[in-house]
């Protein structure tokens, strides 16, 4: 099939699964095309079945806001037709569903499908507001096939928009063998002691993420436990999570290890991971962590308690309840066994229900079912 893409390229859970997704679909065969305003950060193998289209947005002065997506859903509708595309694959609802929408009514003769996968903030933050409410439903609702990554995200779909079009959920994915605990790829001697025990957030540090109560909890966990906090990414909460740290007297063991290339590398030194996210419609980083035999503690909001199994593949608090949180680190950091058992329990199943061998084919099927409605 010839696939066109377009995500976030940036760093985020969309865009790395659409970047992910493409590899994937590319090295099967397929011609995949993405379309976006720079290479996906993810995008790292050559592969001669992979295009990159460039948006470009020409400045004038009279733009107070260069229309990035009518230069889109030109570019879409340009690579359309020169590439033969069957799909135009959008991730992330606002603005790409529109543009996709706008992409295939510019070709008349071509019948290009469109497909949008929901992620997450596109429902429940940006596309629900009111400012973008009814465009995302129509955008949505005009797409030819749609997929959430989580039943809870098509739940909140459903419930959000009175959407009546069938929504697949094809949930996120990882790959097993990249994101595989080896401990010799584990090189932190720089900042930890061998004594010490490692806990992991990554991010991009958006208030929805929480910073704060990973802080809050660490400072219960670490006088009772050995060990170093790593923060992990780069966002608006960083700054106010860096202060929070120093007053809280934790500044020499808490290290913000700003964005990284290759988390596998660091998830593998890893003995906790948290994401106590206010709102989370899937949690691809959590996914990785249990991939590399990490326990994660989430929060029992969106698709976490799809993913974690309660006291079997990691826990699950309620938000902001950092005491829990602390419980439940504490038991694990003490407890090598429990740790260990529960890290392994946590791959298998990814390994049973989220690996990249088992997911992307379902794309795959669902494209082909869209083609032949
Ligand atoms: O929706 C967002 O906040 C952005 C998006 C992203 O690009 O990182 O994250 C969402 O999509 C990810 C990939 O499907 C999910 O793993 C995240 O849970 C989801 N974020 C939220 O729901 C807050």
């Amino acid at each position: 099939m010839n696939i066109g893409i377009t995500c976030y390229p940036t760093y985020g859970g969309s865009g790395a699964i659409a970047t992910e997704l493409g590899q994937v679909l590319a090295k099967k065969g397929h011609k995949v095309h993405f379309i976006s305003y720079s290479v996906p950060f993810r995008l790292q193998e050559y592969n001669q079945n992979i295009s990159f289209h460039d948006v470009e947005v020409m400045p004038y002065p009279l733009f107070k806001y260069p229309p990035y997506t009518l230069a889109l859903s030109a570019k879409m509708a340009a690579v359309a037709e020169e590439a033969d595309l069957d799909i135009l694959h959008v991730h992330y609802a606002v603005p790409h569903a529109t543009c996709a929408f706008l992409a295939r009514h510019m070709l008349r003769d071509r019948d290009v499908k469109v497909i949008t996968t929901l992620h997450g903030t596109d429902i429940t933050l940006i596309g629900s507001d009111k400012s973008f409410f009814q465009i995302t439903k129509f955008s949505i609702e005009e797409s030819q096939g749609i997929t959430a990554v989580s039943e809870s995200l098509k739940s909140d779909t459903i419930s959000t928009f009175g959407i009546k079009n069938d929504i697949r959920v094809i949930p996120n994915f990882v790959n097993t063998h990249r994101f595989n605990r080896k401990e010799e790829r584990c090189d932190m001697k720089n900042i930890v002691t061998d004594d010490e025990k490692i806990i992991l957030h990554v991010s991009n540090f958006r208030p929805v993420k929480r910073i704060a109560d990973i802080i809050r909890m660490f400072v219960k966990v670490k006088p009772k436990i050995k060990s170093k906090l790593l923060l992990v990414g780069e966002g608006p909460e960083r700054i106010p999570a860096q202060e929070l740290a120093q007053d809280l007297g934790l500044r020499d063991s808490v290290v913000f290890l700003g964005q990284q290339e290759g988390v596998d590398n660091i998830l593998s030194c890893a003995d906790l991971y948290l994401l106590p996210s206010e709102q989370e419609s899937f949690g691809l980083s959590a996914l990785e962590a249990m991939s590399c035999e990490v326990p994660v503690i989430g929060t029992n909001v969106g698709g976490l308690p799809e993913l974690i199994k309660h006291g079997e593949t990691g826990y699950i608090t309620e938000v902001g309840d950092v005491d829990k949180m602390a419980l439940h680190a504490v038991d694990l950091l003490t407890d090598d066994t429990l740790r260990k058992t529960i890290g392994r329990q946590a791959r298998q199943r990814v390994l049973d229900n989220f690996a990249e061998e088992s997911v992307v084919p379902q794309y795959e099927s669902y494209y082909e079912e869209v083609l032949n409605q």
